[in-house]
């Protein structure tokens, strides 16, 4: 038995404040393999570093985790973003750490997988785990216990769990009390992975291209926990697409159903092969609002990005979903592969014809190591072997000009308040909806009170 001190370090509140989901499946994990835990959330304790210091001294670890989410904490090509500066901060952080104790440092999360080399010597930590890190740090912390020759950097792939091997979060009762009541949400994860193969998307490579479901079982326990004891009603599940083509999602919502558990929450969705049935029992288990991965805003642009459905694909979804009543959001690249001045006109207004929804568009596509955009982007000499990708670069098809891409969209989509474009206008608006109106959550199902203030 060791003492692991666990650090989550996202401090990001855009769109919403999310629990330290990575952290505490990998807490949860190490307490199953018979250690003792602490979890500190740098958000939820007032983001202080001496507070963070002194919390690691106090409870002599004999190991710490640090949990990195977000590389950057918008993904849009109009915001101004810094990695460099904060990964300055987290190395500084790791020194102190260092200072304060003997512990190995282990390094895991989205960000670090992303870029372990970069961020392994970026943060100085002595060890990291890319993708998923249940098993792996197990074994890892075995190893060195146990003083085994083992590499800097460990693939977490390959110790990925089997669907029923995924287990529940440590959802400590103070920490879901802070994200709850900030954000209106707790984080759920129903199954891992994702079999497409979008250009551009790194989930594939995080958590695995196939699906791998939870036991429905265990999902429900957690729900029902997180209700009863936690006063939890509110959930956002975080699968990368929640409505798998096989379906094995009904199964999971027929439970709900048939448990009920009368809970209300969202998710990710894709378009592709949703019908009516399919919304209407969601409906039915408590969905109140779907992120459609729409992804690019014409038939052309769609099958550049590998998408699996055309334009007709998305505006069947959005007419299922909204005649549902349900709020409905679209997230739409423009400049991504095979985009030329035609499609992008022909997507500026298709997402104007969109019925009952809100669409955020995005301009340029982030690149990110290992993806197919990203020998794309070097074949087309976007980008050359020596392009770092550490602060954010963006794809934008050779056949666009980004500066006349932009005044199209612009003008295109007007004063439209359900346009929202570019991502930079979106924070605004979202931070009008948290002042002015004290709204929680996804905010974006509340655009229609913005709407309501202008004349
Ligand atoms: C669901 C989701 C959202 C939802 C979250 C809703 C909610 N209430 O949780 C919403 C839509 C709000 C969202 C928003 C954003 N997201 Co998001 N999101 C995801 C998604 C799909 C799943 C995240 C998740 O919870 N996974 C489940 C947990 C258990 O997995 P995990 O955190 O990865 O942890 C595992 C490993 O990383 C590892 N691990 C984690 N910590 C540690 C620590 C140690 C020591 C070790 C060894 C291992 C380890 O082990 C864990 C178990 O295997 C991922 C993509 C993906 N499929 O992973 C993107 C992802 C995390 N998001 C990302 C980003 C950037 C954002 C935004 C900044 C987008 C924006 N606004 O522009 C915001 C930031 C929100 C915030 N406040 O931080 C990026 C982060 C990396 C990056 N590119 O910078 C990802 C990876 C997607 C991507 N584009 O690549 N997101
Ligand atoms: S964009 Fe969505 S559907 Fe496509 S690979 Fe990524 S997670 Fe899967």
């Amino acid at each position: 038995m060791s003492r692991i001190f666990l650090i989550s370090l996202n401090t990001c509140n855009h769109p919403f404040e999310v629990y330290p989901l990575g952290m505490a499946v990998v807490g949860a994990a190490l307490e199953d393999d018979g250690h003792q835990v602490r979890m500190y959330d740098y958000l939820a304790a007032g983001q202080n570093d001496g507070d963070l210091i002194h919390a690691v001294e106090e409870y002599r670890p004999e190991f710490v985790g640090l949990s990195i989410r977000n590389l950057d904490d918008n993904i849009d090509s109009s915001f101004e973003i810094d990695n460099a500066k904060k990964f300055k901060w987290i190395s500084g952080l790791v020194e102190q750490i260092k200072n304060s104790t003997k512990a190995p440092v282990i390094i895991g999360g989205p960000a670090f997988s992303l870029m372990p080399e970069t961020i392994l010597d970026l943060t100085g930590a002595d060890y990291g785990i890319t993708a998923e890190g249940e098993k792996a740090i197990c074994r890892l912390i075995t190893d060195l216990q146990e003083n085994r020759k083992t590499d800097r950097i460990i693939s977490g792939s390959d110790f990925f769990l089997p669907g029923s091997g995924i287990k529940g979060a440590l959802y400590e009762e103070s920490l879901v009390r802070y994200y709850y009541d900030v954000s209106d949400f707790i984080n759920i994860q129903t199954k891992r992975g994702c079999p497409f193969q979008c250009v551009y998307c790194t989930y594939p490579s995080l958590e695995g291209d196939r699906f791998r479901y939870r036991e429905n079982q265990e999902v429900i326990d957690e729900i029902r926990r997180l209700k009863t004891e936690l006063g939890c009603n509110s959930f956002f599940f975080t699968d990368s697409v929640f409505n798998d083509p096989a379906g094995r999602y009904r199964e999971l919502l027929e439970d709900i159903i048939l448990e009920d558990l009368d809970i209300k929450w969202a998710a990710y969705f894709t378009p592709y092969r949703l019908e009516k049935a399919d919304i209407d029992l969601c409906k039915r288990a408590g969905l109140f609002a779907v992120e459609l991965g729409t992804d690019a805003s014409n038939t052309t642009a769609l099958a550049g990005m590998n998408k699996m459905f055309d334009w007709d694909g998305v505006v069947k979804a959005n007419n299922i979903i909204t005649k549902a009543g349900l709020a409905c959001a679209h997230f739409v690249i423009f400049g991504g592969p095979d985009e030329t001045y035609e499609t992008l006109a022909e997507g500026i207004e298709n997402c104007r014809q969109l019925e009952k929804c809100v669409v955020f568009g995005y301009a340029g596509i982030r690149l990110y190591p290992g993806t197919l955009l990203m020998e794309r982007a070097l074949s087309e000499g976007v980008i050359d072997g020596n392009t770092s990708l550490f602060e954010p670069v963006y794809y934008y098809c050779p056949a666009i000009d980004k500066q006349r891409m932009h005044e199209m969209i612009c003008s295109g989509w007007g004063k439209d308040r359900r346009l929202i474009y570019p991502q930079a206008k979106g924070e605004m608006i979202s931070q009008a909806l948290k002042q002015m109106f004290n709204v929680k959550g996804l905010l974006w199902d509340n655009m229609h009170l913005l709407q309501r203030t202008t004349p």
